[in-house]
């Protein structure tokens, strides 16, 4: 029976264990450049079977919040390298998340001060995170957007295929590509965000169009067995809304199924809310979402995430329902989480209000338990 603790070999990637540390936002890296403290964290958490960062934003326009990193700057790219090479002296696996935030974001935020881009112009209702001149943070209404002409979209999907480089060529073990959570990729996904008339809007078959263009372009160059990717079916996170997503992402999973892909990450339900979550009238069946993935002959590992617990994890993993499960909170407060459930012991509380944005604290001052009996 495989247990979280068993290792999983991977064509592109070979992993210690079955414990993911999902990607979390955390708004301290101020210029979009992760710096020193940022690489003791990640290299703290090195035990994950694999590391996936923080999204991170893979052009100037495509980021929405403050302090968030970049790839796309020669410094932020600098301090990602110190974050790799801490990660690998530790004995580590770290891939990167690429991030374009489509509408949610705000004016301040984007280069001189323009509208954020989107499929279509429809505001989400949904807020981003500022900070002022005096440090301090607070939340804000995201900005209306414009939308994307057809011209623009190659340039996009360009900037995504320069991050990937620049990602592994800055000791990244691969990319996950975000394509959950209402931003860009899902705002093209989901009818409730794309009202467009061209090739990228009305069908699935459309709606999906922009998803497998960035796809192809990653597989082409770093190739498919360093790309995962995330997925979040029916999650509400910043007004993402589709009646129908079963049809639709089975769409998107079967087309997924065409490349060698690492891996497929998937949030079930609501991101880090109930997991029972459903859009439309009629409960998500993952089961199908999954074989139809199988059936078309897709192979990826199966990467789960969203309010695991230890008992539910490895029930996921024993019964073969996932190859991979992503712990986030978790994560944040216990350094050493796959230690600790190892050995069953007690998980450290998370402090929220430390979640996003500050400093050390609540960052990389989370005792392991060896901190903890000394
Ligand atoms: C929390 C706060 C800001 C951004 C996501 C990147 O939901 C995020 C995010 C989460 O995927």
């Amino acid at each position: 029976m495989t247990t979280l603790f068993d290792p999983l070999a991977l064509p592109g990637l070979t992993l210690a264990n079955r414990v993911v540390m999902a990607p979390l936002t955390r708004n301290r890296s101020p210029q979009a450049i992760p710096g020193p403290v940022t690489a003791t964290y990640y290299a703290q958490r090195a035990s994950a079977g694999l590391i996936v960062t923080e999204a991170t934003a893979i052009s100037h326009q495509g980021q929405g919040y403050a302090d968030v990193p970049g790839l796309y700057a020669p410094e932020q790219l600098d301090g990602w390298q110190a974050v790799t090479d801490a990660v690998h002296a530790e004995g580590g696996k770290i891939v990167t998340q690429l991030w374009h935030v489509g509408r949610i974001s705000h004016n301040q935020l984007q280069p001189d001060g323009q509208a954020p881009v989107a499929p279509s112009a429809i505001q989400a209702k949904g807020k981003t995170y500022l900070i002022d001149a005096d440090g301090k943070g607070h939340f804000a209404p995201t900005s209306l957007p414009r939308a994307l002409a057809l011209d623009e979209l190659p340039g996009i999907v360009g900037d995504y295929r320069r991050a990937a480089r620049a990602a592994v060529d800055h000791g990244f073990d691969g990319v996950e590509i975000h394509a959950a959570n209402g931003y860009l990729i899902d705002q093209f996904l989901r009818s409730g965000s794309n009202h467009r008339t061209d090739a990228y809007g009305g069908s699935i078959e459309n709606r999906a169009r922009f998803l497998f263009e960035v796809v192809q372009a990653i597989a082409d160059e770093i190739g498919a067995e360093r790309t995962g990717i995330r997925l979040s079916p029916v999650t509400p996170a910043n007004d993402a809304s589709d009646p129908d997503a079963q049809p639709l992402f089975e769409h998107v999973i079967r087309g997924l199924a065409r490349y060698p892909l690492a891996y497929v990450h998937t949030i079930v339900g609501a991101t880090g809310g109930p997991r029972d979550h459903q859009q439309g009238d009629q409960p998500f069946d993952y089961a199908a979402y999954k074989q139809a993935y199988r059936q078309a002959g897709g192979q990826a590992a199966w990467m789960l995430n969203n309010g695991y617990d230890r008992a539910l994890a490895e029930q996921a993993v024993a019964s073969g329902e996932a190859d991979l499960v992503a712990f986030g909170k978790a994560f944040i407060s216990n350094p050493d989480l796959v230690e600790r459930l190892r050995q069953d012991a007690p998980l450290n509380a998370w402090d929220a209000s430390t979640f996003y944005g500050g400093g050390e604290h609540g960052y990389t001052d989370y005792p392991t338990l060896a901190q903890q009996a000394g």
